[in-house]
């Protein structure tokens, strides 16, 4: 076999990927269960590089070189399991098998578990940047071995996608389901990003009165700012976009439901399991579901909200600054939350995964890429042991020169009845952190009180409980 790699499973990302690989130099075998797919990629991009397309499996597995490295680009479940299985039985200790479809980190944990009692290596990795970016380069997320990542990470450098460094958007994640693990908090991450800046959005159109092409303006300004990211400027194009039809702002005539493929969910109901406060990620998720839930709208559409006064110009641009810094405090807390739980999963799983090179590798390619992350990079390099984002110098800096006018924000957000629970969620989390006491002392009591639950005084050691239905003696519970 002469192939360096190949790709099984041409549906739009397989077909890219293998098109970003041979346009790179390398020699691709090229196969699909249907094999019209792998027939169609050859016609038409069959000058782009060196391709060799393979009907069946045994064809596919003799064109590659040894060690074989096999990329499954197919749908994430049942189908990877198929396929994977398919090739296990074909292939040789030493070889390879990437999946590079959206698994749920436990599937990867399981198949690199099972394949690793067989001799096989198998890497798990997030791609991000959706089809355009498996052509152009997108961010590469691998778990696996080591050793794995010897054989397959030069290939990967080459076809990712480049930071404004020049450094390639992948690296080592970390063993079994790293990968797929921080791919997955990246998607929770993209959720919260897209409801705040949906938020962002909605006031300015509704409390500040703005239409939909002097809101792109806006975003475009921000753009040039520390908001610059792939989605501020993707939400600018959408928000020009007029209707051919009804010659209305496009925005204006999609139907306002918002759908969900999973991984968002996936990071909420993972961090519930980790025990990680990710608040702005689970109101993101939850923010879409209300969206699609119409019977409850229809049901509770006849409920009063305030009224509102309209703004004038100058008290609207005083307003859409202040929307900036809410929107911009209110990022940089999705993203402490999200990294606080790579940080949970990677001491949960004893991954080692390194937090500098998690923003490293999203500064481009993905679709979170964004100007700050390399403040994010550069926060986790000079401190690895950084408890929280929120505790970096320079963004502790930032969040404090942003408050104000973030409180502002949210307040108009409550007075004239605009939802945002992502910037509100967000202030939550900040004022939650910095407080001196929480009412937890208070949750504590009454769990102490209904179900003798105990608890620790703030004055000595020991673990306490009051006999509440009798004398009110407070017991000490732990032996001291
Ligand atoms: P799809 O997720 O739509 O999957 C289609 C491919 O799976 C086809 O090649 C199809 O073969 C193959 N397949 C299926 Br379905 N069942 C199979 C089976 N039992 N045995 C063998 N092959 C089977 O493709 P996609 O949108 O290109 O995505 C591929 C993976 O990449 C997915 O896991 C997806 O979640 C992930 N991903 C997608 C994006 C994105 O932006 N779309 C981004 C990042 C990751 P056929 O041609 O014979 O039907």
């Amino acid at each position: 076999g002469r192939a360096q790699i190949g790709v099984t499973g041409l549906a739009v990302m397989g077909r890219n990927l293998a098109r970003n690989f041979a346009r790179n130099g390398y020699t691709v075998a090229v196969h699909n269960r249907t094999y019209g797919r792998t027939r169609d990629l050859v016609e038409q991009f069959g000058g782009e590089g060196d391709f060799v397309p393979a009907e069946t499996a045994e064809e596919f597995v003799a064109a590659l070189e040894r060690p074989r490295r096999v990329m499954i680009m197919v749908k994430a479940g049942g189908p990877t399991d198929t396929v994977i299985e398919e090739f296990a039985e074909l292939l040789e200790p030493g070889d390879v098998i990437i999946d590079g479809g959206n698994a749920h980190f436990e599937d990867t944990r399981r198949r690199e578990a099972a394949l690793r009692e067989r001799g096989l290596h198998f890497v798990g990795t997030g791609v991000s940047g959706g089809e355009e970016g498996a052509l152009n380069g997108p961010s590469i997320m691998p778990g696996g071995s080591p050793e794995s990542y010897e054989s397959l990470g030069p290939m990967l450098e080459r076809i990712a996608a480049r930071a404004p460094d020049g450094t390639p958007c992948t690296t080592h994640v970390g063993p079994d389901g790293a990968g797929h693990f921080v791919k997955m908090v990246h998607n929770g991450i993209e959720y919260a990003d897209m409801q705040l800046i949906a938020e962002a959005y909605q006031l300015l159109r509704d409390v500040a009165g703005y239409a939909p092409d002097e809101i792109a303006d806006i975003f475009r300004g921000w753009n040039e700012g520390r908001l610059g990211s792939y989605l501020i400027e993707i939400t600018a194009e959408v928000l020009t976009h007029t209707d051919a039809a009804t010659g209305a702002p496009f925005v204006d005539v999609v139907a306002d439901r918002a759908e969900q493929k999973g991984t968002g969910r996936w990071t909420v109901q993972t961090a519930l399991g980790l025990g990680t406060p990710v608040p702005g990620i689970a109101e993101a998720v939850f923010a879409r579901s209300l969206s699609g839930h119409t019977e409850l709208r229809t049901a509770a559409s006849p409920l009063p909200g305030p009224q509102r006064t309209p703004m004038g110009r100058d008290e609207a641009a005083d307003f859409a600054d202040g929307v900036e810094r809410s929107l911009y405090a209110s990022k940089v807390i999705s993203y402490a939350q999200g990294w606080d739980m790579i940080r949970a999963g990677s001491e949960e799983y004893d991954w080692h995964i390194d937090l500098s090179d998690v923003a490293a590798i999203w500064r481009a390619g993905c679709i979170i890429r964004a100007r700050f992350l390399d403040r994010i990079r550069a926060a986790f390099t000079s401190d690895p042991w950084l408890p929280t984002l929120l505790a970096d110098p320079e963004f502790a800096k930032e969040l404090g020169e942003a408050q104000y006018a973030w409180r502002d924000v949210v307040a108009a957000s409550v007075r004239n009845g605009v939802p945002a629970p992502g910037m509100s969620s967000a202030l939550a989390y900040y004022d939650g952190l910095r407080a001196p006491r929480l009412p937890a002392a208070l949750l504590q009591a009454q769990r102490d009180y209904f179900g003798a639950h105990t608890y620790q005084r703030t004055d000595r050691e020991g673990t306490f409980h009051t006999l509440w239905g009798g004398d009110r003696e407070e017991i000490r519970t732990d032996g001291g």
